[in-house]
């Protein structure tokens, strides 16, 4: 599949403005869950409201390659700065060395690429995704007790994704001296709801021994959900369901019962990137990484924050 690429309308005057608009190229990885549907409006609208701005959008369908080609258009198109949410981490050098050449600067948003590659990019703004996977460890742990026997399937996002490898890592690492703490069953379900299904239908049929699913989004632990209520338990008693996101869908299953525990990741991104690119404009001096501040809801927390959720 080709990229799908689209500019927001201009809301400005027909005659030009004194001041040019600044040119905004966006490579997203494509609308895998409700987080990036999130993601993706936070960022149409925060420059699409904005008349100093003019965003070209492009939607990657899940491949690097589309990612690289949109790049390669921004490059050509001689837009004023590149905002990329890279769907692995490996594989930028390139082309990334190519919009360095060409003087525009790089944006990472949400995800992250291979370390080693700092000079290639201005900031990475997002979560610290192995504190996700430590909280999502920690939540379990309290629930449980250090000593207990607990039997994990972990749903894993996409293959060599930063958020999947180290919210993998977090969670890994925060159980590694605990024995009683066994990881089962690993597979990825490639961050959508339908794959998470799918892979815990799947391992249901062999065994149904697990006290614990640990997703690492929302979207995947809801397909697991379903596929448990499907195979005749209890999603959120018989087996304990913890996600990451904070998508307004997980509240409601922790609402219903369904759920525990999601580990926030804020999406609203848009706004950032926005200050950012002003500020490197400006000529100052930005942060590797500017990170996102984040909670983990459960139990009556996440019921009362459920109407105020805005993804
Ligand atoms: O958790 C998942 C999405 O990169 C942080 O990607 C993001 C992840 C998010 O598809 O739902």
């Amino acid at each position: 599949n080709a990229p799908q690429e689209t500019s927001e309308p201009s809301s400005a005057p027909s005659e030009e403005p004194a001041d040019k608009k600044l040119v905004v190229g966006f490579a997203q990885i494509g609308a895998e869950s409700g987080w990036r549907d999130a993601e993706t409006d936070s960022i149409k609208e925060t420059f699409g409201n904005d008349p100093a701005f003019e965003l070209k959008f492009s939607d990657a369908q899940q491949k690097q390659e589309n990612q690289i080609k949109a790049i390669r258009t921004f490059i050509a198109q001689k837009v004023d700065a590149i905002g990329l949410a890279p769907v692995v981490e490996s594989g930028w050098e390139t082309v990334l060395k190519e919009a360095k050449d060409a003087g525009i600067p790089v944006f990472l948003l949400d995800r992250g690429i291979t370390k080693g590659n700092e000079d290639l990019y201005v900031s990475f703004i997002g979560s610290d995704f192995i504190l996700e996977g430590q909280n999502a460890a920690k939540w379990m742990i309290d629930e449980f007790g250090q000593d207990a026997e607990v039997n994990i399937v972990q749903l894993e996002g996409t293959v060599g994704a930063s958020a999947a490898n180290d919210r993998k890592k977090g969670f890994e690492d925060a159980i590694a001296n605990l024995p009683g703490y066994k990881i089962v069953y690993s597979q990825t379900g490639d961050f959508t709801r339908a794959k998470g299904k799918e892979v815990m239908e799947a391992y249901l049929k062999k065994d149904k021994n697990i006290q614990v699913v640990y997703a690492h989004n929302d979207d995947m632990a809801l397909g697991a959900i379903q596929a448990i209520e499907e195979a005749g338990l209890k999603p959120g008693t018989d087996i304990k369901i913890i996600g990451v996101d904070g998508i307004k869908a997980a509240f409601e299953a922790i609402a219903a019962g369904k759920m525990n525990v999601t580990v926030e990741c804020n999406p609203l991104l848009g706004p950032q990137l926005k200050q950012a690119i002003l500020d490197y404009k400006a000529g100052k001096t930005l942060d590797k990484w500017i990170k996102s501040e984040e909670d983990v809801y459960f139990g009556q927390k996440a019921i009362d924050a459920l109407p105020n959720r805005k993804y």
